[in-house]
């Protein structure tokens, strides 16, 4: 692995959003052309991805007629079979059209909130077609920027009833897909519903078929919220709820920044993957992220390299740390392995736990040396072991 060179066994893939962004933001204009499909399915192929990712709207231009949008998924399919990409996930557009000025499945407007349900339906179907096992929720305009315009309650219970709606739809139809939702503090709308995994995990749980739904959690979505990602990638794992991954680069509480994986918190970036590949974790290395505006469509590719690459580099630096006699002597310090024993043993009651005493006097002074260990993962991180 020492050349870092990404194959499909790595399971990278892209959104077609991501390499085809064309810059458009809140004060300039399109910088980049746009990005026949084929094209990208075939670049990222040939730089070592195994898969791309779409919203509907993303390949097939929203009000094409049937005769085009057939010959768009013809062209489509022959680029996935001539280069093996597989299409693992997709997900909907519920944000760009005006009629989601105030959100999809929690808009005011029931007729809206109809459409944008007809609208995932639709590609539902397009993602089980494809062979995609999950389907992201990204609530976009589902949010407020004023408490007198939008009953939170009423929102939550609609959503929950989409989400309901979904899963039985899935269900009847027989796919074999599951929904992940991917949460946000903000931006677009001033306050996002579901603004963090917790939020979502939380929601979770109040739905017909918890078990069809888990997280999509993105890194620099957590961080905008002054969040640490790797405890929420955590609880997700956790809860078994970890159904999908965006992976990208974000420096601090700040507009979503969507960097490529690597750039931003590099340290966090080291313990997430750290965690993600120790974890058992099977699916997609999912990379949203967007190539800044500076870029000519040479430095989208040179960025979509970069993000396979910092991951490997950064999943190769992390085994070494792990691998290290050094470090396996500072965890044992650190007793962090302790934290895997239960506090009562094994038959053990309160009662017993009463009837122990802690020396307080000789327990307090007790050190934890995690700035020893701390210490030893940077050394692997900076390159210097
Ligand atoms: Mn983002």
């Amino acid at each position: 692995m020492t050349d870092h060179q990404p194959t499909p066994e790595d399971r990278f893939s892209f959104g077609l959003w991501t390499v085809g962004w064309r810059g458009v933001n809140t004060f300039g204009e399109a910088i980049r052309p746009p990005l026949d499909a084929v094209d990208a399915v075939h670049r990222l192929a040939d730089l070592g991805a195994y898969g791309v990712t779409f919203h509907d709207d993303d390949l097939i231009p929203p009000g094409s007629p049937p005769a085009d949008r057939d010959g768009i998924l013809k062209r489509f399919r022959a680029a996935l079979d001539a280069t093996g990409m597989v299409v693992p996930m997709v997900t909907t557009n519920l944000f760009s059209h005006p009629v989601f000025r105030d959100g999809g499945f929690t808009s005011n407007r029931r007729d809206v909130r109809r459409y944008a349900l007809r609208k995932v339906i639709r590609n539902i179907d397009l993602a089980a077609e494809l062979g995609a096992r999950t389907y992201v929720c990204w609530g976009g305009q589902d949010g407020a920027e004023t408490e007198a315009g939008k009953d939170d309650r009423a929102a939550l219970d609609r959503l929950r009833e989409a989400f309901d709606i979904l899963c039985g739809y899935v269900r009847d139809q027989g796919y074999d897909l599951r929904f992940a939702i991917e949460p946000k503090p903000n931006e677009p709308r001033g306050d996002v519903l579901l603004p963090t995994v917790g939020h979502a995990l939380a929601f979770i749980t109040e739905l017909a078929h918890p078990d069809m739904v888990g997280v999509n959690p993105e890194v620099g979505h957590e961080q905008m919220a002054g969040l640490n990602f790797t405890h929420a990638l955590a609880q997700a794992l956790w809860h078994g709820k970890l159904f999908h991954i965006d992976l990208n680069g974000q420096r601090g509480v700040k507009y979503d920044q969507d960097l490529r994986f690597g750039a931003g918190d590099l340290k966090e970036a080291f313990f997430l993957v750290d965690l993600l590949e120790r974890s058992g974790y099977d699916g997609p290395r999912h990379f949203d992220f967007k190539p800044p505006r500076t870029e000519d469509m040479d430095g989208v590719w040179a960025s979509v390299a970069g993000c396979m690459r910092n991951y490997l580099i950064l999943k190769e630096k992390a085994a070494a740390f792990r691998a290290d006699p050094e470090v396996a002597a500072a965890l044992e310090a650190s007793h962090v392995g302790e934290l895997d024993r239960p506090t009562l043993g094994p038959g053990e009651s309160v009662t017993d736990l009463l009837s122990e005493e802690l020396d307080l006097d000789a327990a307090g002074p007790r050190g934890y040396h995690f700035e020893r260990l701390d210490q030893l993962a940077l050394d692997h991180l900076l390159g210097v072991r």
